[in-house]
């Protein structure tokens, strides 16, 4: 890591490959654009990669870069089989009225993303 950054990294918490679209920006409502996506839980936040190779903190701002980020203080969870033909999503609702989809064809591998950016909102609440 550089020493800039050193010893400053918030902990990396999970990281893995989901199928990711959002569908609203701001509580307006955009067409839906399934894509994967590299996903890391890192303190509060959920980054978003293109590149599966980039999720260690320490390599930012390397070569590839987050493609997006969501403040976790706040936000919501809610199944939601009913907002799409996938099986297996659940709705990220951001404070600021972002919402995402996230999705995986594994059931044990997204309910375990479900548990932990659940317990990572709680946490933030009675912070
Ligand atoms: C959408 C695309 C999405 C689908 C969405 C369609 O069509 O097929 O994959 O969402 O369904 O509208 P287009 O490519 O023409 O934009 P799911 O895969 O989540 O079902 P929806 O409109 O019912 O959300």
């Amino acid at each position: 890591s550089s020493p800039d950054t050193e010893g400053v990294s918030p902990e990396l918490e999970k990281a893995g490959l989901l199928n990711k679209t959002k569908i609203a920006e701001g509580g307006r409502k955009l067409r839906k654009n399934w894509n994967p996506s590299w996903v890391v839980l890192v303190g509060n936040s959920l980054v978003f990669f293109k590149d599966p190779k980039s999720q260690n903190p320490d390599s930012w701002p390397g070569n590839s870069r987050p493609e997006s980020s969501v403040d976790l203080r706040g936000a919501q969870l809610q199944w939601a089989d009913d907002l799409s033909s996938r099986k297996n999503v659940f709705k990220l609702r951001t404070i600021t009225g972002n919402e995402f989809l996230l999705q995986s064809e594994t059931e044990s591998l997204i309910r375990e993303w479900y548990r932990t950016i659940q317990n990572v909102i709680d946490r933030l609440v009675s912070l």
